[in-house]
């Protein structure tokens, strides 16, 4: 399942032309659990200036529409894009207001400072007992266990709100974090009645796993493990299907690894004139396909819609990560982590 979670992160970074980084190492020893993306993000950070952006994302998040890319244009003033809506977190202060497992963090100073700042409540021992006492008082629907690492970036948010809060973006009109339970039935409907690229409620980008323990440890499962299975393995399907049709290929249905082939095969198995699919391929074959279509169409083809909505020239700066399995990034742009450890 790991290697399945991995590889969906991997397409999606391949098609949008991110980097990516896979971590299963904990850094450092008293950051452990949900904590060790800190420590990772930081050594990434100093390690990577070119990268501009860094995009975590957990192992139990799902990319789940591949062609759907951020708009980063539009976080050109902030430095941390999260899940969420601005009065769960600042009236309600409530600590599911956006998700720690699927984020977007610039890399500067405000960053770097961002992560010290966070970390500090979550040393284990002492430390995460004291804030998840702190939590339960300040934050609402939180009971009074260990801290979190997504509750602390609540509490940052709502006790130094002056200090962080202009530089933080919280979205959500698209799916930047996607509740599994309330998405992975809708898979087939989504196909029939939608289409790739949209990434919000119609095809959400993320469909991540929440509460699944589909080890079936018992300690923090919130649903069956049975269930997960199911969910996840319908969601790897959903993804996968849109990157074999590239390939004339597709699961027999969402629910079975089996694959079947849907088209003809041709001496050209790239060359698919249908837009939406043709803007999942590789920039390199986008390129390709440009010249040729040049060429083509300069002959005697009928003019036909160029798939390429996206430039094949951009090389987008970072992407999303897995940690403590890993992170992605996008040169000059973002990265991508996913989580190694239990998922949570
Ligand atoms: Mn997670």
């Amino acid at each position: 399942m790991l290697l399945r979670a991995f590889k969906n992160k991997a397409d999606y970074c391949r098609v949008h032309g991110f980097d990516i980084f896979y971590s299963n190492a904990v850094l450092d020893a008293e950051m452990s659990g949900f904590w060790t993306k800190l420590p990772l993000l930081r050594a990434l950070m100093v390690a990577h200036p070119e990268t501009e952006l860094f995009w975590w994302v957990d192992s139990d998040v799902v990319f789940t529409d591949m062609l759907f890319e951020p708009p980063w244009g539009k976080y050109t003033a902030h430095n941390l894009l999260i899940p969420g809506w601005e009065s769960k977190v600042y009236e309600e202060k409530n600590w599911m207001g956006t998700n720690a497992g699927s984020f977007v963090i610039r890399n500067c100073q405000w960053s770097l400072n961002l992560l010290d700042a966070w970390a500090e409540m979550g040393r284990s021992g002492p430390a995460r007992e004291k804030y998840g006492k702190i939590f339960a008082k300040v934050l609402s629907n939180r009971e009074p266990y260990e801290a979190d690492d997504q509750s602390a970036l609540v509490y940052l948010l709502v006790t130094q709100r002056e200090r962080w809060a202009d530089r933080v973006f919280l979205e959500s009109s698209y799916v930047l974090h996607g509740y599994w339970k309330a998405i992975v039935d809708r898979y087939e409907e989504m196909r029939s009645s939608s289409r790739p690229g949209l990434g919000d409620d119609r095809w959400p980008l993320i469909t991540h796993f929440v509460g699944c323990k589909p080890c079936g440890d018992p300690n923090g499962a919130s649903y069956e493990a049975a269930q997960c299975w199911r969910g996840i393995d319908r969601a790897f399907n959903f993804a996968d299907d849109q990157i074999l049709k590239l390939y004339g290929f597709q699961h027999e249905s969402l629910n079975s690894t089996a694959v079947q082939r849907v088209r003809k095969e041709t001496g050209r198995p790239m060359d698919t004139d249908d837009e939406e699919i043709g803007r999942l391929l590789h920039p390199t074959f986008r390129g390709t396909r440009k010249k040729d279509r040049k060429r083509s169409s300069s002959r005697l083809t009928p003019a036909r819609a160029t798939p390429e909505g996206l430039s094949p020239s951009r090389r987008p700066a970072s992407s999303p990560s897995l940690s403590p399995a890993s992170v992605g990034g996008r040169r000059r742009a973002k990265p991508v982590t996913m989580e190694a450890g239990p998922l949570s």
